[in-house]
């Protein structure tokens, strides 16, 4: 008899060792564990969605035959790591091998990797996590001898080698990328879509119970619970977006209005990264309603491209460079994350209610992450590994394989500039211009040096001004370079002395 160790994001059918292992004389664990509940401080919401959905597919499994042992979480149990509980099942059961799937985030990955066999005394064989489009391998393999790792390029590939909006060899519609059509402000009248809402059951209510006595003390609120936890359930989010949001996912995609959650944003992620979802039959739904005509192709385009193109981007990346990228820290940043990020109480109209989405739905959407909460860390020179661990805390959908280069990579730059070839930097203007924020705030976004001047836009001269020698020489920034060079000489002073004085009182804004 083996035993395969099923893990909290590995909840697909098909996953690469439930197509080795046999339910006719194999047999399973899955376990909801101390260590992985509480490595960090998880939203409830978070660990709520996975506990249910776990407990949830250990049952899919018995109905498909499997024989399951699962743990449930107890904090008083002795078995606190997935290691215990797998070490007790292999002591009372005597298992001739031990079949995983390889993990998504390399701390476990690389304890299985380097201690578990010898732990255990029994083979342990890893078999390589194919839900994903990209092997490990086959991304170190387009990385190398590359000088530079762009996501286009990888996308290109994706693209021929998927087949996805692809005839004879060639991009549907004649180019790759529709980006330039995808920068609208949201209109004010194109309806944002209800969230469907799922139906409880048991293991849903008990879970929920299980949560609130246990993680309340985590960041996050669970006075709702809004996530589907059922495969089926999974499913109808996604057939929902693909009918009510991905037509105008494109349009507006980088578009914030306050108050909202997802606008036009599938709220996929979090069935995508725990496996309720694959990437794929994503990716097909999408591109099958743009052969039906029911979305438009920059839509589609623009969706899949996060998919096949961003997601299996940043997970090569991730693999290709950890450990050493979790400390990274190139622009050398040194400065404690603010109060706010934690409790949501600033005076900032558009960082507040990013802190709403994110504490109320353990979510927000792309732009907000990158454009708003994540542009300020990188502006005020927030040390990476504070707001990192941030990101993996509030997110539903958050794995350190893919935060991490969002973070680390994408907004802060730390990491010399893998993901993109300049810092997303951007002042107030930005999220004026695809927001109805700036409104609602107490800053004014359009000065810079006075004591009501909008934050964003001091830091982001302070920015510009503290990092010159990194990004001077750089052509995409020459010519940012080239305004601040001609700003008066006594605007200058006085925007860079306000951003002082803002980074000094950085905790008060
Ligand atoms: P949509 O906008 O509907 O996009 C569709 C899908 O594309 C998403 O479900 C996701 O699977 C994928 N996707 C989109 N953008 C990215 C991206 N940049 N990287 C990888 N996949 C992408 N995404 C996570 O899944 N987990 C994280 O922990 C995470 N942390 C992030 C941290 C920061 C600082 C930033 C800037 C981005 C982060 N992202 C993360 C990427 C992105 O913001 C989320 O995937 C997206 O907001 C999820 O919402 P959605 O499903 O509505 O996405
Ligand atoms: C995120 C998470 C949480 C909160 N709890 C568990 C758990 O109790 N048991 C489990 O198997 N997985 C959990 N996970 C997901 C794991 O942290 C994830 O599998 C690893 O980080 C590897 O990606
Ligand atoms: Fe945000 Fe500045 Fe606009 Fe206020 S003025 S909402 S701080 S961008």
């Amino acid at each position: 008899m083996r035993i395969g160790l099923i893990l909290g994001d590995q909840l697909t059918p098909s996953l690469a060792s439930l197509r080795v292992l046999d339910p006719a004389c194999d047999q399973l664990i899955m376990a909801e564990v101390v260590d992985e509940a509480t490595y960090v401080g998880h939203h409830p919401q978070k660990i709520a969605l996975l506990f249910s959905a776990m407990r949830h597919f250990a049952d899919e499994l018995r109905q498909m035959g499997w024989q399951v042992h699962y743990h449930k979480y107890d904090p008083q149990s002795e078995h606190r790591s997935l290691l215990d509980v797998v070490t007790e099942r292999v002591r009372s059961d005597a298992p001739s091998e031990l079949v995983l799937t390889q993990c998504g985030e390399y701390r476990l990955q690389h304890a299985m990797d380097m201690e578990w066999q010898d732990h255990l005394g029994i083979p342990v064989t890893i078999y390589g996590d194919d839900r994903f489009l990209c092997s490990t391998s086959q991304f170190a393999a387009w990385a190398d001898g590359r000088k530079q790792l762009r996501m286009e390029y990888f996308y290109r590939e994706m693209r021929r080698e998927t087949g996805y909006l692809m005839k004879d060899g060639e991009p549907e519609g004649g180019q790759w990328n529709f980006d330039s059509d995808n920068r609208k402000r949201w209109d004010g009248k194109t309806p944002f879509p209800e969230a469907p809402v799922f139906s409880r059951d048991d293991i849903d209510r008990d879970v929920l119970a299980l949560v609130r006595e246990h993680f309340s003390h985590h960041t996050g609120n669970l006075t709702h619970f809004p996530w589907a936890t059922r495969r089926h359930q999974a499913e109808q989010a996604l057939s929902f977006f693909i009918e009510n949001a991905l037509p105008a996912f494109g349009d507006f995609q980088d578009a914030m209005v306050r108050n909202e959650k997802a606008l036009f944003h599938s709220l996929l992620s979090p069935y995508i990264n725990c496996g309720l979802l694959t990437p794929r039959q994503v990716c097909d739904a999408a591109e099958q309603a743009w052969r039906e005509g029911l979305a438009p192709l920059n839509a589609v385009e623009g969706f899949i491209r996060q998919i096949i193109g961003w997601r299996e981007y940043v997970r090569g990346i991730y693999w290709l460079h950890m450990p050493g990228y979790a400390k990274e820290n190139t622009l050398k940043n040194s400065r404690s994350l603010p109060h706010y990020y934690w409790d949501g109480d600033t005076r900032m109209a558009c960082m507040a209610d990013c802190f709403r989405n994110t504490f109320d739905n353990a979510y927000a959407h792309h732009i907000q992450r990158l454009m708003v909460t994540g542009n300020f860390a990188l502006l005020a020179g927030i040390h990476p590994e504070e707001i990192c661990e941030w990101y993996l805390a509030v997110y539903a959908d958050a794995y350190e394989w893919v935060e991490l280069p969002n973070t680390l990579g994408m907004v802060m730059h730390a990491d010399g500039g893998y993901l993109g070839s300049k810092p997303y930097a951007a002042s107030g203007n930005y999220i004026h211009k695809m927001s109805d924020y700036c409104k609602h705030c107490d800053y004014q976004v359009k000065t810079r040096s006075d004591s009501d001047s909008c934050p964003f836009n001091s830091l982001y001269w302070h920015f510009i001004h503290r990092h010159e020698k990194e990004f001077s020489k750089n052509p995409r920034m020459a010519m940012i370079y080239r305004s601040f060079a001609k700003m008066q000489e006594d605007e200058r002073q006085r925007t860079l002395d306000r951003a002082e004085h803002l980074l000094i009182h950085l905790e008060e804004l």
